[in-house]
């Protein structure tokens, strides 16, 4: 596929200065940066085996725009980019889905989040987002992807995995296998939270890595990004992906796990940052869920890697042999330094 012949002149680009550079780390969609003429867009491509449906991504975001213009007009909503046809998506039979956004001027993105002061700002950009849409009524947005975070039936595709998947990799991870069955009672605490009604769905991003956010050159934050998976659901997995993502200094890919430590101070400010503007719709039930967010995130994200190690990497792809079982492995350490924290960090911030 010849992107600059085929997708950008539907976007109205014909320019031959164009240059066009792979951006960002992201695992499903695939992303470029698009200069021309000294100005810069973002170019995805939607995986449409994981988003089956890309128009209900288009539909969220159109409801969202809509509804920020006239609630918050002042927020910095970066929306999709028409193509020349006046649509949000563009498809290419065989290609797949194409959609562009516009390089908010003067704002950036970060691949690490380097201190706590930026942590704090993209938990309270995160925290924001749900609360300037806490009026908009969740059962108009689309469900991008069924059952995302529903951790009951990550952990029974976890199952399914261990009945039906290789077995040959599955008794090579036998190690951490057993280690993840060993914390099944986080999955017990989520399954008792469904049915309670303390709990509240919302507007919920789902994707809360720090290259999520845009900040300013002072490094405030601006606005949060990447709306595919913005559906209803608990603020545990905004704030507990910010907490699995932002408090060690190093990625799920890391393999060497003695660089894997929890920071506190980054802690503290994904919690502040999230309360700023989250605290007076919190129930008083879920203040005290801040640290099983991180829990129940870390364990889903483990038992995710290592269902789809023992599934042949159907879903994420492996560029190396074992790169979803190191990614495992890696999830079941972060999770136990964390675990190890609960003592220091377990009430933060709960009063
Ligand atoms: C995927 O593609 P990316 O990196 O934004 C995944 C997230 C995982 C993440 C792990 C739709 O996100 O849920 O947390 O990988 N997104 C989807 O790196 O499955
Ligand atoms: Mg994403």
């Amino acid at each position: 596929m010849n992107i600059l012949e085929s997708v950008l002149p539907s976007f109205g680009f014909h320019d031959d200065s164009i240059t066009l550079i792979p951006f960002g780390g992201g695992l499903i969609n695939n992303t470029w940066k698009v200069s021309e003429k000294g100005k810069e867009y973002i170019l995805q491509r939607v995986n449409d085996n994981v988003f089956t449906k890309p128009q209900n991504i288009a539909s969220n975001i159109r409801l969202i725009a809509d509804y920020f213009k006239t609630n918050w007009p002042k927020y910095d909503f970066v929306a999709p980019m028409s193509t020349i046809h006046g649509e949000d998506l563009l498809y290419i039979p065989s290609s797949g889905y194409y959609r562009m956004f516009p390089f908010v001027a003067g704002s950036h993105a970060k691949q690490v989040g380097e201190n706590p002061n930026q942590a704090y700002e993209a938990a309270l950009q995160f925290g924001r987002f749900t609360r300037l849409l806490s009026t908009l009524d969740i059962s108009n947005l689309s469900i991008t992807i069924p059952s995302f975070h529903d951790l009951g039936l990550r952990y029974e595709q976890f199952l399914t995995a261990l009945e039906k998947g290789n077995k040959e990799r599955m008794t090579a991870a036998k190690d951490v296998i057993e280690q993840v069955i060993k914390y099944q009672s986080i999955v017990s605490v989520y399954t008792a939270m469904l049915s309670d009604p303390a709990f509240k769905r919302r507007v919920t991003h789902h994707d809360t890595k720090i290259s999520n956010v845009l900040f300013d050159n002072q490094d405030k934050g601006l606005c949060v990004i990447d709306l595919d998976t913005v559906m209803p659901g608990y603020f545990i997995s905004d704030v507990g992906d910010m907490l699995r993502t932002y408090l060690c200094p190093v990625s799920e890919e890391e393999k060497d796990f003695s660089k894997i430590i929890v920071r506190d101070e980054f802690y503290k400010a994904i919690i502040n940052g999230y309360k700023e503007e989250m605290k007076h719709e919190l129930t008083e039930k879920e203040n005290k869920y801040f640290f099983y967010a991180g829990k129940f995130m870390i364990y889903m994200q483990a038992l995710r890697f290592i269902t789809d190690h023992i599934n042949d990497d159907i879903y994420y792809g492996a560029k190396y042999e074992g790169q979803n079982l190191v990614r495992a492995s890696n999830q079941m350490v972060l999770l136990q330094r964390y675990l190890e924290k609960e003592n220091d960090l377990g009430t933060y911030g709960e009063v």
